[in-house]
């Protein structure tokens, strides 16, 4: 009954475009409690840019903000990704409430408190708007009039200027470099705003819509990292505004819903669980188990993906853009020795492409610089090319420890984009020059060893030990740098000197994987492996996940060791620590294991300070991932983990149901892409796999792997028959473009 109360709650809230139907169980997260911790409870809201945590609180309100590229720093200081500023909303009157609600719902990417008071219902609607580059906030009393009493203020997270006029408030500053502005405008139906000391009030209204908009002079485009003065800025807020304040609210929401709902309704998971009946942070800490809390989280990595990563030319940082500190845990940076590249982990496979360019023209932008600060670290250890360090800000400079072989990992997702998408011209004009680019690097930097074999002299294996030659992590990804830049020089039938030089290069690399004694990948060539060495990074496992050097089909002895490795690692660590090896897991073929971390992802915990321990990590009440504290690659390295244990297509072929757990008895999956820009369709019941849609978007020829070496009964499109070959176990037919294909088993 419960049940059936909240699918209609959720229908009555999600006006317009496309109410949830009562089969679709609804993706949302609720608490009867309003948010008391910031990192802990609040809720995320964004657009790509704009970001947004709501506390929802009934007498005072709070709602902590966030712009993409509001950071201290230049091009030769560090700095750290800032906190925009807060927006409180004091409501008065009688404050004794019941029936109190909030939720964020992944259809519609929406957030709402609801509570009584007396006999009046509050609502509020909370979202940030893609189309109109706008956070609306709705406050609503739908069965009354003159209820709603209340005084707003808008306070800037620095020492800028705050200026107050007859229907808003407006903000302004400089910081090291960039200039920021900030407005909240008023809308009251009923009555008009006052004036008070530091905001706006409103007595009586029948509504109240608030409107705010934020931006810097930033622009990567600019080789000094601004693009216009701070009147020209302060001018864009304001038509953003003025903009927003002719369209009706409900315009506005079905505007706002209608574009999120084109890239999170690309792909639905259903794990056969019901819409469970307990607030969120209860299922979190008491049903572990919870198949719906699988499925959720799943989603969450997508809805936040879809909310951190659009329009702006930068990648989400190590809190997507989520961040309420001025001195963030490190600087809330561009981190390249795993985390900004797990936060695109999930953007092709689970059919948000377009969302993985705003990571892919930053490095594209950076790398593709005459003489920026990334080639001139190249240059002066006498290379071409180009490369980083570990720590980055968003204005070229980069510090801490070098990260040499990161320049190999940028590339495998230029590479994917092409791979997914089957986009020639992007992998001409913006990928394969900074590919290129980056095998150049290496091939001034590559030396012989006593063998013959060429190493990465002095590489570190992150973070830890010491630095040598021919270290595994950096082995295990230049070789996967030149497989994929050879595969471009075949698809771009590109042949100079330069894929000469490669091919030779290639032959002669050690590939960075060797078998140690007991059993292991060995991670260096001097230092020894530790058994039992329960380390947080897994750089020796780079050609398991995200690489495909490694894998059960392609030599089974590495993959043993693989699995050794592993094993001796342990299931635990630090949040993002626990979503790789899920995906880890599931290339091993071991659906179990991978759904053993996953359980290990989602462990409970409200644990805020910085912490290394590895018995730290899981998952805060609102399900943001937990270092601790909070960083969002956990997050997205989860979603692409459950996507790893559904389907997998890195090494030629597209293993269906690779890694399924026991505890997915049955459901399916619709709409996650496979390599070719094949999007598919899984159903499975009982553990097996009963039948699966494949659309070609390419018409490339298709080559496909069932669980156990099982065979289709049927393959057909439009009806009619497709004949297929079956080479070792793999089903292979030609598809045409644009084309459906029903396999049934
Ligand atoms: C790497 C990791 C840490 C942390 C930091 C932001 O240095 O080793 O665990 O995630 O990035």
């Amino acid at each position: 009954m419960k049940k059936y109360l909240v699918i209609l709650l959720s229908m009555f809230l999600a006006t317009g475009v496309n109410t949830a139907s009562a089969e679709n169980i609804p993706m949302k997260l609720w608490y009867d409690t309003p948010a008391k911790e910031w990192m802990t409870d609040a809720l995320p809201l964004g657009n790509g840019e704009l970001g947004a945590m709501f506390f929802g609180g009934v007498t005072n309100e709070h709602i902590q903000l966030n712009e993409k590229t509001l950071w201290s720093g230049s091009s030769t200081k560090r700095g750290a990704y800032q906190n925009f500023g807060d927006i409180y909303i004091s409501f008065t009157g009688d404050s004794s409430y019941t029936n109190y609600h909030r939720e964020l719902s992944l259809d519609d990417a929406v957030g709402t408190v609801s509570y009584k008071i007396g006999n009046k219902t509050y609502l509020r609607e909370y979202f940030v708007s893609n189309p109109d580059s706008v956070m609306i906030i709705r406050i609503s009393t739908p069965k009354h009039k003159h209820a709603i009493n209340m005084s707003v203020s808008l306070k800037d997270a620095h020492k800028g200027t705050t200026t107050v006029d007859a229907t808003g408030i407006s903000v302004s500053g400089t910081l090291d470099l960039v200039s920021y502005n900030g407005r909240l405008e008023l809308v009251a139906e009923g009555t008009v705003p006052v004036r008070t000391t530091n905001g706006l009030k409103v007595n009586g209204a029948n509504a109240v819509t608030l409107i705010f908009a934020a931006g810097t002079n930033y622009d990567i485009t600019s080789e000094n990292y601004l693009g216009f003065t701070s009147a020209q800025l302060a001018a864009k807020i304001e038509s953003r505004v003025k903009a927003a304040k002719e369209k009706k609210y409900t315009l506005l929401k079905d505007r706002h819903i209608a574009d999120y709902r084109k890239l999170f309704n690309r792909v639905s998971i259903d794990l056969d669980a019901d819409f469970p009946d307990i607030p969120t942070d209860q299922l979190v800490k008491s049903h572990n188990e919870s198949r719906y809390l699988d499925a959720l989280y799943f989603q969450y990595g997508r809805y936040l993906l879809i909310s951190s990563s659009r329009g702006m030319n930068l990648p989400n940082n190590l809190q997507g853009i989520w961040n309420k500190d001025n001195n963030p845990a490190w600087e809330c940076d561009i981190h390249s020795n795993i985390n900004i590249q797990m936060n695109y982990w999930p953007a092709e496979v689970s059919n948000l492409s377009e969302l993985h360019l705003p990571f892919i023209n930053y490095v594209a932008i950076e790398a593709g610089r005459k003489n920026g600060s990334w080639q001139k670290l190249a240059n002066k250890i006498g290379c071409r090319g180009w490369y980083i360090n570990t720590q980055n800000n968003i204005f070229g400079y980069t510090d801490w420890n070098a990260n040499r072989p990161a320049n190999a990992w940028y590339c495998l997702h230029l590479w994917d984009y092409y791979a997914y998408t089957m986009d020639k011209q992007y992998l001409r004009s913006t990928a394969f020059p900074i590919m290129k680019a980056a095998c150049e690097f290496w091939f001034d930097r590559l030396k012989a060893d006593a063998n013959g074999k060429l190493v990465a002299p002095d590489e570190w294996s992150p973070e830890q030990g010491g630095w040598e030659d021919g270290v595994a992590y950096a082995q295990q990804l230049i070789w996967e740098l030149f497989d994929r830049t050879m595969r471009a020089c075949n698809v771009l039938e590109y042949n100079d000197n330069f894929t000469t030089e490669l091919r030779s290069k290639f032959d002669q690399l050690d590939n960075g994987i060797a078998i140690g004694d007991w059993g292991q990948i060995r991670e260096w060539k001097v230092q020894p492996d530790i058994k039992g060495n329960e380390h947080r990074h897994l750089s020796n496992l780079m050609a398991l996940y995200p690489g495909c050097q490694i894998s059960q089909s392609n030599n089974k002895d590495y993959a043993e060791a693989a699995r050794t490795t592993l094993i001796s690692r342990g299931d635990m660590g630090t949040g993002w620590s626990r979503a790789w090896k899920i995906s880890c897991w599931a290339r091993l073929g071991d659906g179990d294991h991978a759904y053993k971390l996953l359980k290990s992802a989602l462990k409970f915990t409200d644990y805020i300070p910085l912490s290394m321990d590895n018995d730290k990590g899981g998952i805060y009440a609102n399900l943001f991932d937990a270092h601790p504290p909070f960083q969002i690659d956990g997050n997205f390295g989860a979603t692409a983990g459950i996507s790893e244990m559904l389907l997998q297509s890195h090494n030629e072929s597209i293993d269906i149901l690779p890694a399924l757990p026991s505890a997915w008895k049955k459901g399916s999956i619709k709409g996650l892409k496979a390599v070719g820009n094949f999007t598919i369709d899984i159903d499975w019941i009982a553990g097996e796999p009963s039948k699966c849609t494949l659309m070609s978007g390419s018409g490339q020829p298709c080559k496909l792997r069932l669980p156990n070496g099982k065979l289709p009964a049927t393959i057909t499109t439009d009806g009619k028959p497709v004949n297929y070959t079956v080479i070792d176990g793999t089903v292979c037919f030609n598809t045409q473009p644009n084309t459906y294909y029903l396999i049934k088993l």
